[in-house]
């Protein structure tokens, strides 16, 4: 700071020329510490400013980090999981994720789906919280179901169908008490309106469910009595009206999420003449079998469509959980498939039944429901008929025990 010299008046007594002296003294110490403070408050500001920077980038990187867990997540729902939660972007608890899945952005719905859909108790507890956060209050069964079924799309396999309207069917009645006896009538009457919506809207079904048809599907259904008719009316209407909206639509209808119950893994076959046991990829779509040598293989080894066929546990004292496929109608003869030989020929299958075995009892019985599902061409009529029957029975009513179950 530059200081200008004052000369001292010379009328001055000496102590005032004191006074005054000490008086410059001390503005010029004052100018200096504010000079000082100046210096520490523009240091503070740097400081400051280095922080908000620092907390940006910060909030910058995490947003990159969680943009990035989303794509895992989107690829592969259960590793993407896991890099939310070990980069600490997510706790593993279950409203959490569920808050997460429920409201986050650029989630792909089938990959929530598959993950929702999982047998472990905390997705089930997940699903739980999930399916509580939808507001069904005062809708009707339609509504709500529109509601659900927006926001995941609903997995391919029957198993995972099942956990997810269960725990829909829970929350339903929870937030309408009144409306159906028990929850296996929302069930029931869920999976109805949902092939009702097949029917009516998917172009391949030519024979569509008429109200009449409708009614009498439900018949017993709250519990051995029957459910009001207006009430039935007015969901077959809605339906009618306006179909389901599926997210992410690839072109498919309802008809490819419900009927085609997606499963592949790794699994032991038995040749056909030689007696041999190969590791084969296999994959269940469309109602067919198909093996591969690899995972990565684009043709494969051998194709078996399920139309006409039944699967069966079998025991076999080579290999442990066995399953069989054969034709009833036809014993003794080969089941119609196709293979291709070593030499790349493609023949015809040489089989009279395919044995197959897995390496787990779960997984032999996963394999089995879910070919029965293809074979049957209705994934749900194992899981809905039994409820059917449980609730119809509960009230002994003639009338609606001897109804046709769908
Ligand atoms: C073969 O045994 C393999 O098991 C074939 O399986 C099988 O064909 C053959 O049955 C069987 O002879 P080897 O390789 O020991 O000769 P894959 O085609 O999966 O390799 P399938 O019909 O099961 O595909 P046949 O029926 O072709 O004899």
């Amino acid at each position: 700071m530059t200081e200008y010299y004052h000369p001292v008046p010379p009328d001055f007594t000496p102590s005032e020329k004191s006074e005054l002296q000490s008086i410059r003294m001390h503005k010029s110490e004052l100018l200096e510490d504010i000079q000082k403070l100046k210096l520490e408050i523009a240091n503070v500001i740097a400081d400051i400013e280095d922080f908000e920077q620092e907390e940006e980038n910060k909030t910058i990187q995490r947003g990159k980090q969680v943009t990035s867990g989303k794509k895992k997540f989107n690829m592969d729902p259960k590793k993407g999981m896991q890099y939310l939660i070990d980069n600490n972007l997510l706790v593993w608890e279950p409203h959490a994720v569920a808050d997460f899945l429920y409201r986050e952005e650029g989630l792909n719905k089938t990959a929530i789906g598959d993950f929702l859909g999982e047998r472990e108790e905390m997705h089930l507890n997940i699903l739980k919280a999930f399916v509580d956060l939808h507001e069904f209050a005062d809708l009707n069964l339609v509504q709500a179901l529109r509601q659900f079924l927006w926001s995941f799309r609903l997995p391919g396999e029957a198993q995972k169908i099942d956990r997810m309207m269960e725990a829909f069917a829970t929350r339903y009645c929870d937030c309408n008490p009144s409306v159906f006896q028990s929850t296996d009538t929302c069930y029931i009457l869920s999976f109805a309106i949902i092939m009702l919506n097949t029917s009516l809207h998917n172009h391949n079904v030519k024979d569509k469910t008429t109200l009449e048809r409708f009614i009498s599907m439900n018949r017993g259904i709250n519990n051995g009595g029957d459910l009001p008719s207006d009430l039935l009316m007015k969901l077959y209407e809605s339906i009618h009206n306006e179909p389901f909206k599926i997210p992410e639509d690839d072109g498919n209808d309802l008809t490819h999420t419900f009927f085609n119950p997606d499963r592949e893994g790794w699994l032991l076959k038995l040749g056909g003449r030689v007696k041999t046991w190969k590791r084969r990829w296999f994959i269940l779509t469309d109602s067919c079998l198909y093996y591969f040598e690899y995972t990565t293989d684009k043709e494969p080894r051998g194709i078996i469509p399920l139309e006409n066929l039944c699967v069966r546990e079998v025991v076999d004292p080579r290999k442990p959980y066995c399953l069989e496929l054969y034709n009833p109608n036809s014993k003794g003869q080969k089941i119609k498939a196709c293979k291709t030989e070593t030499d790349g020929r493609v023949v015809v299958g040489k089989h009279q039944s395919y044995k197959i075995s897995a390496s787990t009892a779960d997984e032999r019985d996963d394999w089995i429901k879910s070919i029965r599902a293809s074979i049957t061409k209705d994934p749900f009529y194992d899981l809905v008929s039994v409820r059917k029957k449980k609730v119809i029975n509960q009230v002994p009513d003639t009338e609606a025990v001897e109804q046709k179950s769908i």
